[in-house]
């Protein structure tokens, strides 16, 4: 592990840039000796009590570097459970570089996500918890800081250490009558463990279907819009970002790279994608472009598949495309078929059912209206994106599983509980079933950081910003 316990570290915890105030911290059992050094205040900071602000000037030598106020943290009772102090100087990035320059003569750079290391291995927090800092830090959207504050805050350690404890008592139960078979102890109640583990295994169920979501929260949800050129995607790519970002004409073929942009949607985070059209062309470079939007829609979460009156009438529509799981058909520019807004379901169904259109289409496909010249243009497409990163509704107040690692962990728990409770059904011996409830509470171990390995931590922390 390249992180070192005993040494002092420093690192800014804001970034470089103009700002009103800029924060250094320092963290280690000698912060604040070496702090006092640069500093026109020594005395009164190295006695200063926990959470007291210094106020004084950094010093290189007789030469004033900065006003600047020392916040004092006591060990435990800081971010890192170590003595620490937080410098904040005036946000001028020159100026802090300079203080942190003289710290570093004294302290060493703090790896990214040293600090929250040092919190996790003073038990201040836990590894779900390390992980929910940094998932805090980039979340995107209300939902997103919502579930990660929770995880943060411990719901998601205090169910999995709820079923740990749960575990560890059947498993208790089984390791008692291995170990006293010969003093007549009571067997244990296998129907009433057996009752006890499937509850468990429904937990655990729960919460790996969680994960779904917890994903979308954490890593955000993919939407493709795709079609053929000219149908509007960049139209529309546009409207859902109240922003000119994509280059619209009326020549077929003007986006040729695709173009990326985040937004929330009803407080999901979605990672919007405007793409080259589809067609069969000979111009190598919308060749390229036209393979690019090939890969994404196989990456998406979402394929939003735009076609607009035109295209379907000249049937130079591909409806292979148009059915998949993964694909919601919008049919666009719905104003140049007179409408003046966009109509709402009932009419836009009788409208279809009597329209033209319906010899081009699929059976069954259901085709959204939508235009990116109506005011409400974008209504029925945005709510079948909103149910369809909805459902099933998340519990915000509920532990949401949103990271792939602790996924992981839940399905090799689940498969060892399984494994215990075929043990249970086939009426195997007690130190097999014994053996894979260890398995089971070992794995969900590995979510809270009870069980690590020094190449786990280092892949966690090594994914932190530098101060954090
Ligand atoms: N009437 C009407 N015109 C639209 C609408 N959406 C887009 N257009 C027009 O259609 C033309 C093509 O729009 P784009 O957004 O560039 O289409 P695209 O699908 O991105 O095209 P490529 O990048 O070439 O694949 C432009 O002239 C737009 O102004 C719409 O909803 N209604
Ligand atoms: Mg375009």
């Amino acid at each position: 592990m390249r992180f070192a316990l005993n040494d002092t570290i420093t690192a800014p915890a804001t970034p470089a840039e103009t700002s009103a105030l800029e924060v250094l911290r320092v963290s280690g059992p000698e912060s604040l000796a070496k702090v006092s050094r640069i500093f026109s205040e020594p005395d009164r900071l190295i006695k200063a009590k926990g959470y007291q602000a210094v106020h004084g000037y950094i010093l290189e030598g007789k030469d004033v570097i900065d006003e600047v106020v020392c916040l004092v943290f006591r060990n435990p009772h800081s971010y890192t459970g170590e003595d620490m102090v937080e410098i904040s100087s005036h946000g001028n990035p020159d100026l802090a570089a300079r203080i942190l320059q003289l710290l570093l003569k004294d302290c060493r750079l703090a790896e990214p996500g040293e600090f929250t290391f040092r919190a996790f291995m003073n038990h201040k927090l836990d590894l779900a918890q390390a992980e929910a800092v940094d998932d805090l830090i980039q979340a995107r959207t209300s939902k997103s800081e919502q579930a990660a504050l929770n995880q943060l805050r411990g719901r998601l350690s205090n169910q999995i250490s709820a079923l740990i404890a749960d575990l560890t008592e059947c498993r208790i139960s089984f390791e008692l009558s291995i170990d006293f078979a010969d003093q007549d102890l009571p067997e244990p109640d296998l129907a009433a463990v057996g009752e006890k583990l499937r509850n468990i295994r429904q937990e655990l169920l729960a919460m790996l279907a969680s994960g779904r979501q917890g994903r979308i929260l954490r890593d955000g949800f993919s939407v493709c819009l795709s079609g053929a050129p000219n149908v509007g995607k960049s139209s529309v790519f546009n409207r859902f970002l109240e922003d000119n970002r994509a280059l619209v004409t009326d020549i077929p073929g003007t986006t040729r790279d695709y173009l990326q942009e985040w937004l929330s949607l009803d407080g999901y985070p979605v990672r919007l994608l405007d793409t080259a059209g589809l067609r069969d062309t000979i111009d190598q470079v919308e060749k390229l472009g036209i393979d690019r939007t090939r890969s994404l829609m196989q990456e998406a979460d979402l394929i939003v598949m735009l076609t607009d009156p035109e295209s379907l009438d000249s049937g130079c529509c591909d409806s292979a495309n148009l059915v998949s799981e993964k694909t919601l058909c919008v049919l666009n520019k719905v104003d140049t078929l007179g409408f003046d807004k966009l109509p709402q379901p009932d009419e836009w169904k009788s409208y279809l059912s009597a329209s033209r259109f319906t010899s081009h289409l699929p059976q069954n496909i259901s085709l959204l209206p939508c235009s990116a010249r109506l005011e409400d243009g974008l209504m029925a497409l945005r709510q079948a994106l909103v149910s369809r990163l909805a459902l099933p509704e998340i519990e915000t107040s509920a532990a949401l599983v949103t990271n792939t690692r602790h996924l992981a962990a839940l399905e090799r728990a689940l498969t060892a509980l399984d494994k215990a409770l075929d043990g249970i059904n086939a009426a195997a011996g007690y130190e097999f079933i014994a053996f894979d409830l260890i398995e089971a509470v070992s794995a969900l171990s590995e979510i809270t950081g009870a069980v690590t390995t020094d190449d786990m931590l280092e892949r966690i922390f090594s994914s932190f910003c530098i101060g954090k």
